[in-house]
């Protein structure tokens, strides 16, 4: 099999490339692991920037985002049994953020990329390894069943996620990997009951974080921090909802309304960066490139960034033949990635309980104080949360 840009992975990554390349008449073929369905039902990211936003109305899939995605306006931080509101136009001239699934944009972009436009995507089709991409035809090594195929490209995207075989198949001594692991991991429910507030809930609390967020006004999304080994099996829904209401402010606590889980998961939290993002004609994007704990509602984000970056680059080596942007892709990606990495970092560590420490707790609720208390302050939060403006790149 031959096609120009061969993706790994139809997450949300793989998925916008190939659509935003379809559109420019360049050819993809995906290859995933999973079954179309498996991929779907993944419950995961909830709160997009304007950046992925608009990259999905470009990619022609963004019609059921507008009319069924919440925009809001601003978050909540609770400490210290307060609840203060960040509203974000007023601190960063006019933006937003949408509440909309990313279950709903992986449909939406299966529909528009495969059902509509005849996009090629292999399920159950796993690849095993990626192979020279020094050369100027790279190959993927895939199974589909129960044979070993090939698929040669022009360019490979490594769009596999963090477990993806795309960045494995680079040597050790080619690329280096910044990690760091926290303590602790989040509790998740999903449950068709309305959302406690209107806009999300971050809180900090001496026994742990907890975060309310939701996907729809009939369908509520919470967490709750827990340890790294904790277990889904240890968690009744009763349990789950006592815990939750012990970390919110007294009012709140009293309005959730509690309901059988849809779903319950825990994810372990960690950061992760790969550089370069390039080798040769292999360029890793999303998950596959670097992964930052949820709490800065990034991840996602990040994948659209890199994705707005690698879909220019393409387009300039297809229509005009340069090189230049694709050879830019990883410094310019990864300069927004590391911002994320670090605002990601930062209010995770504010937010959840580090250690048994007292000092540590104060410190934590003073930096809110400050925090919440000053317009700087507050202009930080917003700017970081609502998403750093795109590099031009072009
Ligand atoms: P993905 O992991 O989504 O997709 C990779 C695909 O590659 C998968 O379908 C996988 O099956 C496939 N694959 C793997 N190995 C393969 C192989 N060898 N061959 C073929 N295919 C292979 N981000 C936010 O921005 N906001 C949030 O609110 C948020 N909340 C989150 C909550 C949770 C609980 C979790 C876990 C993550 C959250 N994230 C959030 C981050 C998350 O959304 C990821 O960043 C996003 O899925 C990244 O998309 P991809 O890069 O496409 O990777
Ligand atoms: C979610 O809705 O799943 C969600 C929202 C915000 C986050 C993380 C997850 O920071």
């Amino acid at each position: 099999m031959r096609t120009q840009v061969g993706i790994v992975g139809s997450g949300p990554s793989g998925l916008l490339l190939a659509r935003l390349l379809h559109l420019q008449g360049i050819d993809t073929v995906i290859l995933e692991s999973r079954s179309r369905d498996y991929v779907l039902g993944r419950i995961r990211a909830g709160v997009i920037e304007q950046g992925m936003a608009d990259l999905l109305r470009e990619a022609k899939a963004g019609g059921r985002m507008d009319k069924e995605g919440l925009i809001h306006e601003g978050i909540n931080v609770a400490f210290d049994g307060r609840l203060e509101r960040i509203d974000f136009p007023k601190h960063t001239d006019g933006k937003v953020v949408m509440v909309y699934g990313q279950t709903e944009i992986t449909y939406d972009l299966m529909k528009a990329h495969i059902d509509e436009a005849g996009g090629v995507v292999h399920y159950d089709a796993p690849a095993i390894r990626v192979e020279d991409y020094d050369t100027d035809t790279p190959k993927i090594i895939y199974e589909q069943n129960g044979e070993q195929k090939e698929l040669v490209c022009d360019f490979v995207a490594g769009c596999d996620g963090f477990h993806g075989v795309a960045r494995k198949s680079v040597p050790a001594d080619k690329i280096t990997n910044f990690e760091r692991t926290y303590p602790f991991g989040w509790l998740g429910i999903l449950s068709d009951v309305p959302p406690v507030k209107e806009e999300l809930i971050y809180a900090n609390h001496e026994r742990g974080f907890a975060l309310c967020s939701m996907r729809s006004h009939t369908r509520s999304r919470y967490y709750i921090q827990c340890t790294r080994d904790d277990r889904v099996e240890n968690w009744t829904d009763d349990a789950f909802w006592d815990e939750l209401r012990r970390r919110l402010p007294p009012e709140e606590a009293g309005n959730v309304v509690t309901g059988p889980r849809l779903e319950m998961s825990i994810t372990p939290l960690h950061s992760f960066v790969a550089e370069p993002l390039q080798f040769g004609r292999l360029f890793l994007a999303g998950d596959a490139g670097h992964i930052v704990p949820p709490t800065g509602a990034k991840g996602l984000n990040l994948a659209a960034s890199d994705i707005y970056y690698l879909t220019r680059a393409f387009i300039a080596y297809y229509k005009e033949k340069r090189t230049d942007l694709l050879d830019h892709y990883s410094e310019t990606a990864l300069r927004r990635v590391w911002k994320a990495i670090r605002f990601s970092w930062w209010y995770t560590s504010l937010l959840h309980k580090l250690d048994n420490d007292p000092m540590t707790r104060r410190l934590q609720v003073s930096e809110l104080d400050y925090l919440v208390g000053s317009e700087a302050g507050r202009t930080v939060l917003s700017e970081n949360y609502v998403g750093l403006p795109y590099e031009k790149f072009e």
